[in-house]
């Protein structure tokens, strides 16, 4: 049967480039359709009628939600395919996840408050977002990646963001080298695997857009 694989995405999406690195990874083909998410299509509904947003995966026909179960199906779907994202060991694989979570959970809805809001409430984004970027870089440790010596679930979960530290810094003031160097050589280390490198958006491209929707869209 002739494979049929369907990455509906929308390009600056930090969830979307998850599934793209996973897919290169693996070295997997697929079709890439851009979703307009100012204008979606009742196709998307049809393929995410629960939550109605990207990244969406189509395997032969089906479709496959939320960019971390995406991850790990592609994981299990191709499993003949190295590399394995998440860890064979039951307790650090469950450690993986624990991460992964914590990133969705915390990592996005404070680094928000940063380019949405002004005064306290973006300082307190901030201090916010500082804590939660020590405490993974505290779970990194001295290990090259997050899954050892090659690019794991975490590594996966977190990197697309690396596309968003600029945006943070320039309306934070801040500056992420000095305060957590050692995610920061991480992200560096990530960018130079070919599968982060022609995944990862341009950090301008992405300040742009957050600037422009600041200003006109999310007033
Ligand atoms: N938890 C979801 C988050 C997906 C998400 O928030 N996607 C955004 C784009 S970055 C979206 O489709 N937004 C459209 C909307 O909210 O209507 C995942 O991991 O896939």
């Amino acid at each position: 049967m002739v494979e049929e694989l369907v990455f509906v995405n929308f390009w600056s999406s930090p969830f979307g480039c998850r599934v793209k690195i996973a897919l290169e990874e693996k070295g997997i083909p697929y079709d890439y359709k851009e979703e307009d998410l100012f204008n979606k299509t009742s196709f998307l509904s049809e393929i995410n009628p629960v939550y109605n947003k990207v990244p969406v995966l189509v395997h032969n026909g089906k479709s496959i939600c939320e960019s971390l179960n995406i991850i790990e199906y592609i994981d299990e779907a191709w499993s003949d395919r190295s590399p394995s994202f998440l860890p064979s060991d039951p307790y650090q694989r469950s450690q993986a996840r624990f991460w992964a979570d914590f990133i969705d959970k915390e990592l996005y809805e404070a680094s928000k408050k940063i380019y949405r809001c002004k005064g306290e409430e973006q300082e307190s984004g901030k201090k916010e977002l500082l804590r939660i970027l020590k405490l993974v870089e505290g779970e990194l440790g001295n290990k090259p990646f997050f899954g050892g010596d090659n690019l794991g679930f975490v590594d996966i979960s977190l990197i697309p963001f690396y596309s968003r530290f600029y945006t943070w810094e320039t309306f934070g003031k801040f500056s992420i080298e000095e305060e957590c160097p050692n995610l920061m050589a991480w992200a560096k280390r990530c960018s130079q695997k070919e599968s982060v490198a022609k995944s990862l958006v341009d950090p301008i491209k992405i300040y742009d857009f957050i600037f422009y929707l600041n200003k006109y869209l999310t007033k």
